[in-house]
């Protein structure tokens, strides 16, 4: 499609009933850094979402902003230059003090993105996405201590590598020998990876293209992204999820099967299963399983979420209208990050942000300054069909 965007191809028949639909499923740009498959999940430039969960963040980030994975020295020397980005300037972090502590904290992350890129925009797309991937950590870093009142922010360490450092900057209360930081780390590397990228369509990615899209800057757009990130219909699922795995009263499997039966009929939703694009259990969802499994197998919130993959898939199945009956991304998450000493559920969908401005990050780069020659995507502007405006004219 790209290689031949200039030429017209029938992908779609547009009818009034597409109208006030959300632009579902609407082809309206290409994208260059992942695709979503009903049954096989997420990749990433080609690669299944599962083989690069493992992989080093900067080698993730790395195959997005430049679609390849890093060989040779290549990777060392990305580490090197995201590490001589780090730092924030301290009035910067000043300013986050002086924000509603009642605030959630991503109105503190939208607000956080705006003030970095007063004091630090360079208004070139690739050195401000780069900046911004480099110094995203500590920004969320800071955000959960002076909110949480941890204590004031702990600076960025060189000799750290991205999530690494990040730990380092939390400085969770509770997570402080060496065997929580490792897990918690080994965790976080995990998540980042897993929630950098789901193609171009989804809300928050497609918002931060469209502001970019009026030539905003790399901060402002990625701020915009993360307002459509916030809502519990998007980012906020996670949140959602460990909330009702917390009120499970048993993770014997027999008696989750009929608290699954319970809550469908009593009209609740069973968060963390079901999706609008997936047809099949979310790698991603796999992939923590697993993880869980290694990281905190008897964690007794972990224990329930892992139970409730096997007893929900089977009960769900039984009803029809269910499109997908399996475990999605969330199903799972929270319930790991609580294990390993994150227990604030609010901060959930920062670590999900902190991870996708990433690849926003990236695919605002492919679109402002590869596609189209280069010339990158014209300012949006879809159109919306005016409805029950006929001519009129104010009588004398
Ligand atoms: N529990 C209860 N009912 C469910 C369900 C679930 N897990 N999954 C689907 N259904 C219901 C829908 O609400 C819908 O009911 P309706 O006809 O009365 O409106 C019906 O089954 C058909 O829905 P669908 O075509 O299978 O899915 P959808 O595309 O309309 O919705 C989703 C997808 C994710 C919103 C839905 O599966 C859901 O609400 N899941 C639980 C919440 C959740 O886990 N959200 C996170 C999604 C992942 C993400 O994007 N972060």
């Amino acid at each position: 499609m790209a290689d031949n965007a200039g030429e017209a191809q029938a992908l779609f028949t547009i009818t009034t009933a597409h109208l006030d639909t959300g632009l579902r499923g609407f082809p309206v740009g290409s994208c260059m850094t992942s695709k979503v498959d009903p049954i096989k999940g997420v990749s990433y430039v080609g690669y299944p979402i599962a083989e690069l969960a493992p992989r080093e963040p900067e080698e993730v980030a790395f195959l997005l902003l430049n679609r390849r994975l890093p060989v040779g020295d290549e990777l060392a020397a990305f580490g090197d230059d995201l590490r001589a980005r780090r730092g924030i300037p301290s009035d910067v972090l000043e300013t986050l003090k002086h924000l509603p502590k009642e605030g959630h904290p991503m109105g503190w992350l939208s607000a956080g993105l705006l003030i970095l890129g007063m004091r630090t925009v360079t208004h070139d797309w690739v050195e401000d996405a780069k900046n911004l991937i480099a110094r995203a950590p500590e920004l969320c870093a800071a955000i959960y201590r002076i909110r949480s009142g941890w204590g004031a922010p702990i600076a960025p360490n060189p000799k750290l590598d991205l999530i690494a450092d990040f730990v380092h900057m939390l400085g969770v209360p509770g997570v402080d020998d060496d065997a929580a930081r490792t897990r918690l780390t080994a965790l976080l590397k995990s998540f980042y990876n897993l929630h950098m990228d789901h193609g171009g369509g989804n809300l928050s990615t497609f918002v931060g293209k469209a502001v970019a899209s009026g030539h905003a800057d790399v901060y402002t757009s990625l701020a915009a992204a993360m307002d459509g990130l916030a809502g519990p219909l998007h980012g906020g699922a996670n949140e959602a999820c460990l909330a009702q795995v917390r009120t499970i009263p048993t993770s014997d499997p027999a008696e989750l099967e009929q608290w699954v039966r319970d809550t469908l009929a009593s009209g609740d939703k069973v968060y963390g299963f079901g999706h609008a694009v997936l047809r099949a259990e979310d790698p991603r969802a796999t992939v923590q399983y697993e993880l869980g499994e290694k990281l905190c197998p008897d964690s007794k919130v972990f224990r329930t979420a892992a139970n409730l993959r096997h007893a929900a898939v089977k009960v769900l199945k039984e009803n029809p209208k269910i499109s997908n009956p399996y475990p999605n991304v969330d199903a799972v998450s929270g319930s790991l990050l609580e294990a390993c000493g994150l227990t604030d559920t609010t901060y959930y969908t920062v670590l999900f942000g902190l991870s996708r401005i990433t690849g926003i990050a990236a695919q605002i780069v492919d679109e402002r300054t590869r596609i189209r020659g280069g010339k990158g995507a014209p300012i949006y502007r879809p159109k919306y069909v005016a409805l029950d405006q006929p001519d009129r004219h104010i009588e004398d």
